[in-house]
């Protein structure tokens, strides 16, 4: 296969350009002094994209790439892809499910906990000398919680049942009801916000996703109520959801994830009422060499003629 150029426009993780450098052609775009003028002169001859680093996928990208066979992208969302658009190029998308659902499942968990029991904070309070004069002060609880969680997935589902062991009661909101989950269905999202005193966001980005969770929401949540994020930024309305939180319409928020990654609006930042990670979901050594070598296999699978190991929804396999 050491003919067939396969194009990584941003870098990758060492292993994953270690793998596909030993057996296809890499062009490390990253490295060009212009990535536009090295995509335009060498795109006439590529035939995969390894896709770090959410480079935008669009119709005026896969025009540069005229014999684009296969994009395989490093993550579980795709949203930087228009994967509509290249299907009907009868271009193949990848992308890495499965394998980070634990790992992400895991850090909601510890994210909605150290949200609940202000776990950061109480660290800062100790390291700032702060327990030598007092004890710190108490805290919400996840006791007689009941968790809604948006985006009953893979994932979703992972949270939902680490936290059936916390004794909490779990209901959900999608766009179907699903038969084989023992939790209640919530055909709205303000439905659900107003069942609920903890939202986990679990959904992808997409256009129909945009901002759902708005200022209806939060106020349906409630003033006891807790809002963790995991999925995308782009599925809140951000300024209502700093709204929210400086108007005290909703406790507190444990996110992981931005509307303008890595940027975070000031505001938040300056809230000692939330807890903010760099959107490290699925960021353990382990999990992110996982989803590297799936990115790698779905290449090698599809350039030996077995087709795609994990196609996602738009660009399904077999093709029908
Ligand atoms: O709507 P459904 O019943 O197909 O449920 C899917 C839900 N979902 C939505 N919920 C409400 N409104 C929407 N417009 C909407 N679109 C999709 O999100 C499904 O239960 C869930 C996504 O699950 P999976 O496709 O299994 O994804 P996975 O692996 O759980 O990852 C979820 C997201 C990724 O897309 C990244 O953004 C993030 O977590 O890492």
């Amino acid at each position: 296969m050491h003919d067939i150029k396969v194009l990584m426009p941003a870098p990758m993780p060492p292993h994953v350009i270690d793998s596909l450098a030993g057996s296809f052609d890499l062009l490390k775009g990253w490295t060009a002094p212009d990535l536009q003028a090295f995509m335009g002169e060498v795109g006439p001859g590529v035939r995969g994209v390894a896709l770090g680093g959410h480079t935008r996928v669009d119709a005026a990208f896969l025009d540069r790439f005229p014999k684009l066979e296969i994009v395989s992208s490093f993550g579980v969302g795709y949203d930087y892809i228009d994967a509509g658009e290249a299907a009907r190029r009868g271009v193949m998308v990848t992308n890495t499910p499965d394998v980070l659902t634990d790992e992400v499942a895991d850090l909601t968990v510890g994210l909605l906990l150290a949200t609940v029991r202000q776990l950061p904070q109480a660290d800062r309070y100790l390291r700032a000398g702060k327990w030598l004069d007092k004890a710190y002060p108490l805290t919400a609880t996840l006791r007689g919680r009941k968790v809604g969680i948006l985006g009953l997935g893979r994932i979703g589902k992972a949270v939902a049942r680490r936290l059936e062991g916390f004794g909490v009661e779990i209901a959900y909101h999608g766009r179907t009801r699903q038969a084989d989950v023992p939790y209640a269905y919530y055909p709205t999202l303000v439905g659900l916000a107003e069942a609920v005193d903890v939202l986990v966001s679990v959904a992808p980005g997409s256009a129909e996703t945009n901002r759902i969770v708005n200022a209806e929401v939060f106020r349906a949540l409630g003033p006891t109520g807790i809002f963790v994020n995991v999925g995308r930024g782009s599925v809140v309305d951000e300024p209502a959801m700093v709204e929210a939180l400086r108007s005290k319409t909703i406790l507190s928020a444990g996110l992981d994830v931005f509307t303008d990654e890595p940027r975070v609006p000031a505001e938040l930042v300056g809230m000692d009422h939330v807890v903010l990670l760099p959107h490290v979901g699925s960021a353990s050594v382990e999990t992110r060499r996982a989803m590297g070598q799936l990115v790698v296999d779905n290449l090698l699978s599809w350039f030996a003629g077995k087709g795609p190991l994990t196609p996602v929804a738009e660009t399904p396999w077999p093709r029908s």
